[in-house]
């Protein structure tokens, strides 16, 4: 057990820890003290990356006593606590971040000048942490962000990747993945504690004993373990002494080398174990929507849930806790399938160690665990094969079986005759081979599943689980996603923060909807001329910015219209590329003149799964039109294309605010929800998007007036998809024919039609994702646009409007939502 050591009675053993002042002083003398004593290094000999750290470390030390104060405030109350199971944190930098908590953003800034340094290059040294793929992980580092504001007791627990996310470079116009190392210049927001290793086990076999009660118990004999090592990383609430913890886990090897081995100097023989026990967490997947059946994952899996459950039961909770209590103090929220694993370990933990019986085990793990949904695509939904989940965690598929056998009796009792229904619902497919449905696992172990938007929520009860929501009506809620306006209003956008805060109060940033008292500033020309003015500001940081980090110009005067997301078919980046290609085509082919079009800036940003094929085709054909229309002088000032290379948070925190246009275009049923859209809106922009995902609710909020609504509806896709015939919409719109032969034709390409063929052929002949039956109403919604552009006043009061009608997607809201309808903490 890890506890205290140390006995003193010292007054100073149990705090009060001393914070350093909030001055401009105390600052200075903080920071020089780090670079001294915490770098090593004078001021005068210090590189631009000591200052990064000694500052990072300076503003760590406000947040410390926060810190262990809420920690034992915690210790103390023995409250129910959400522990937040995720598999990605897509955190973003933290140090803008954690100044704006502490509200010490103007102090350091004196503080750096009066040291002669620009606080600007220290920001820019730090590397994201880029521990997430996209969407899924990105909430999850919202949600911690608004617990910590409403000082809810929560653990995020998670994996610290070596490397996260690629660095994504185009070469050729092509993407090319570079590794990210994150860690390679220092991580001053981490703290190791090895004092809270925990041992993992994989492989082996299961057998029966008997037990010194005389029962016969069932134990796990492994053949091979590694060893767990938590960082822990500080989550600060906003500006309100709280600051939760964030736990990920790093896989060690339980012996470093074979000395033996070693010293007979097979060097590569001596370190094998170790290399092999430290892959487990030396990478991201990179992948999003789609996991991989790879087996690497599945020990990740496993690692950080086993680690985690080991943390909070053995480690967190007071030695003497009664178990059979658990759900008072613990509620498991699983962040899609990927955690799942967590059930059978819970009832491994509670029937094999604790010594509980089997029901009462049941009982508790069914009151613990709770599952988030986050897709829509039958693919995207995890399956492990029983082959390879039994070779890795043998007692875990026993217990998966023996679950699913009195769920199935269940099901045989609620709907007696129906062994069809039985086969449908089982834990276990049969076919294509013999595997374990992990949504199906939480879907009976949870006591509650979400889905992440109305309507997701609707056709995951409908389509994609409809025999269990028959089973369990109540089992289903929904939780709409939110965003933390903390990060991407008021870090995000200053100029924006600053204006509403000067109408209306500071109160928004952790009330959202206040906005609403913005409404009635819509009508007021003097505050519509000052929300241009941010708006112009905005773009011209991002101008800067792109000029220097990518070489490319963004032109001044033109809407600015954004879509970025991770490149995939549903989410439809081709039929935004069939816009700009028709708009350049109209041009160039005389049938508009170049005056007449409205100048507009497309920026796209996202990367694709290394193993994607067809979305790396996307992603060289955006660039190869990009280079083309940029470079002709007939559309010049007029259409420009820029794709900045790897999209990520701190990118994000630039290019939303500026945006005027959000493109959210996906396939009407396919985006479970997107948060990217909610930022848009918050920060200005008018959405031009499909009535899918959160969509539906932005338009709802905002309304008809201010939304650019188009394409079918979900009822609508699946009426057509029977022999839908994407090449029919190609024969009888003459624009659509004209633009698809104009890409086709190698225009873009330096005349090479095969580098076009993969994305054309496919949407001519296959185009699951209907592009083409879209392209049409796209193409009149973007008219719509164009017109509403053109009076500028009328566009800024919708802007406005937008902001003001959105506060209702504020992660606080989400989280007072998984209060209210799952946790009860
Ligand atoms: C994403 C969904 O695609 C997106 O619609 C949603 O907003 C987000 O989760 C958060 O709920 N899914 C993933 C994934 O990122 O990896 O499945």
């Amino acid at each position: 057990r890890i506890g205290p050591t140390f006995r003193t009675s010292h007054p100073l053993a149990s705090g009060p820890v001393v914070q350093p002042a909030p001055t401009v002083d105390g600052f200075v003398e903080t920071f020089l003290g780090e670079l001294n004593y915490g770098q090593g290094v004078l001021l005068s000999q210090s590189t631009v990356n000591d200052q990064y750290l000694a500052l990072a470390r300076t503003v760590r030390r406000y947040l410390m006593a926060d810190w262990l104060e809420t920690g034992a405030r915690r210790r103390q109350a023995q409250q129910k606590t959400v522990a937040y199971l995720s598999a990605e944190y897509l955190l973003g930098r933290q140090l803008g971040n954690n100044l704006l908590a502490t509200n010490l953003q103007d102090v350091a800034d004196a503080a750096m000048s009066r040291c002669g340094i620009d606080i600007a290059s220290l920001r820019a040294q730090e590397v994201e942490p880029g521990l997430g793929n996209g969407g899924l992980g990105r909430l999850a580092a919202c949600f911690v962000d608004s617990l910590a504001t409403m000082d809810v007791p929560c653990i995020g627990y998670g994996i610290r990747y070596e490397y996260g996310i690629f660095r994504q470079t185009f070469e050729g116009d092509r993407q090319v993945e570079v590794p990210d190392s994150w860690l390679s210049l220092g991580s001053p927001w981490e703290f190791p504690h090895p004092e809270r290793q925990v041992l993992v086990h994989f492989g082996g076999r299961t057998e029966e004993v008997t037990d010194e009660n005389g029962r016969v118990v069932c134990r796990w004999v492994p053949d091979w373990n590694v060893v767990g090592m938590p960082y822990h990383y500080m989550v600060p609430g906003h500006r309100n002494g709280v600051v939760n913890t964030l736990r990920l886990w790093s896989a060690k090897a339980t012996q470093a080398f074979d000395l033996q081995i070693f010293n007979s100097g097979d060097y590569a023989e001596a370190v094998r174990a170790q290399t092999f026990a430290e892959n487990i967490s030396k990478v991201l997947y990179p992948e999003d929507s789609t996991p991989q059946g790879k087996e690497l994952r599945l020990q990740q899996q496993y690692f950080f849930v086993a680690c985690s459950l080991h943390d909070f039961i053995d480690n967190t909770l007071p030695h003497d806790f009664d178990l059979r209590r658990l759900p008072e103090r613990l509620v498991v929220q699983l962040n899609d399938t990927h955690p799942v694993i967590a059930i059978p370990e819970l009832m491994r933990i509670l029937v094999d160690r604790k010594g509980f019986d089997w029901d009462e085990a049941w009982d508790i793990t069914k009151r613990c665990f709770a599952y988030t949904c986050h897709t829509l695509l039958p693919e995207a939904l995890e399956v492990w094969s029983v082959e390879l989940l039994g070779r890795l965690l043998p007692r875990h598929l026993e217990i998966i079986y023996r679950i699913n056998e009195e769920f199935l009796e269940e099901v045989r009792e609620a709907f007696p005759g129906d062994e069809m229904l039985v086969r449908r619902m089982s834990v276990i497919a049969e076919h294509p081979e013999r595997s374990v449905r992990m949504a199906y696992l939480a879907t009976v172990a949870g006591s509650k599943v979400n889905g992440v938007a109305e309507l997701h929520s609707q056709l995951l009860r409908d389509k994609v689980l409809p025999d269990f929501s028959r089973m369990w009506p109540d089992k289903f809620t929904n939780v709409t996603n939110g965003i933390t306006p903390r990060r991407f209003v008021l870090l995000a956008n200053r100029r924006l923060s600053d204006l509403v805060t000067d109408t209306i109060g500071d109160g928004w940033v952790t009330d959202l909807d206040r906005l609403r008292e913005l409404e009635p500033y819509a009508d007021d020309a003097s505050f519509r001329a000052a929300f241009r003015e941010v708006k112009q500001g905005n773009k011209e940081r991002l101008a800067a910015l792109l000029r220097v980090r990518d070489g490319l110009e963004i032109p001044q005067d033109s809407m600015l219209d954004v879509m970025v997301k991770r490149l995939h078919e549903y989410k439809r980046q081709t039929l935004k590329l069939l816009h700009i290609v028709s708009l350049y085509d109209d041009v160039v082919s005389g049938r508009v003149a170049a005056e007449d079009l409205t100048p507009r800036t497309v920026v796209f940003g996202a990367k694709a799964a290394p193993g994607y094929h067809l979305a790396k085709e996307i992603i060289f054909l955006v660039n190869a039109v990009a280079d083309t229309v940029n470079a002709d002088p007939r559309v010049a000032g007029r259409l420009s294309v820029a794709f900045p290379a790897n999209y990520n948070v701190t990118l994000a925190e630039k290019l939303i605010p500026a945006a005027d246009l959000s493109e959210q275009i996906s396939l009407a049923g396919k985006e479970a929800s997107g948060t990217g859209n909610m930022k848009f809106a918050l920060n200005g922009a008018l959405t031009i998007g499909t009535d899918d995902g959160a969509n539906v609710e932005i338009r709802r909020l905002v309304g008809d007036d201010h939304f650019f609504l188009f394409g079918m509806t979900e009822p609508e896709v699946e009426r057509l998809r029977p022999g839908y015939t994407p090449s029919m919409y190609y024969e009888e719109d003459a624009r659509l024919r004209s633009t698809i032969d104009l890409l086709a034709s190698g225009h873009f390409t330096g005349g090479d039609r095969q580098a076009v063929a993969p994305v054309i052929d496919n949407l001519l002949h296959q185009d699951a994702f209907m592009a083409l039956a879209d392209f049409r109403s796209y193409l009149d919604a973007q008219e719509r646009v164009e017109a509403a552009y053109a009076d500028p006043d009328a566009w800024s009061r919708s802007a406005i409007l937008n902001v003001a009608r959105s506060g209702f997607f504020s992660s606080d809201r989400s989280m007072r939502d998984y209060l209210d309808r799952i946790w009860h903490a």
